[in-house]
């Protein structure tokens, strides 16, 4: 038997993954990194962050760190202890609780020149359950539309 079960899984897998929302990879800043210089709340204004999602801080070990804080933290850009920062330059943060993060970096003054992000990170989604897109109803006459305009033109030419 050439096609054993598993591999039929593997093609209904192949099939109907991709339809289904997976948990993704962001990198923070995309392109710039964790960085100075860059509109953090515009980046995320236009992103959907849910919960199993994965955030990646990407910069220069020592440039840079990355602390989770609360909300006060986040507007007074207040460090917490070096001990509870991500130094490694390739911080991955697992979004596992819905609600508001935010993150700050706490080398020199990089909070306070913009270099935090705050999102809102959106219970898991559920499978798609909406039925496929109906194909479009003809017209009445059964024609179409292309149908009815050139019934339309004949009658005007007629
Ligand atoms: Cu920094």
């Amino acid at each position: 038997m050439a096609l054993s079960s598993l591999s039929i899984l593997v093609l209904i897998a192949t099939i109907f993954l991709p339809s289904i929302a997976v948990a993704k990879e962001i990198v923070v800043g995309d392109d710039h990194g964790w960085t100075l210089g860059f509109d953090y709340s515009s980046w995320a204004a236009d992103k959907t962050f849910r919960v199993g999602d994965v955030l990646v801080f990407k910069y220069a070990v020592g440039e840079h760190n990355v602390f989770k804080v609360n909300g006060t933290a986040f507007q007074s850009c207040t460090v917490p202890p070096p001990s509870e920062a991500l130094t490694t330059g390739s911080d991955r943060i697992v979004l596992a609780i819905p609600g508001r993060k935010w993150y700050i970096c706490g080398v020199g003054g990089h909070c306070n020149a913009g270099q935090k992000l705050v999102i809102t990170v959106q219970p898991q989604a559920l499978p798609p359950t909406l039925p496929p897109v109906p194909a479009p109803s003809p017209s009445e006459d059964g024609l179409g539309f292309g149908g009815w305009v050139s019934k339309k033109i004949l009658t005007i030419f007629h």
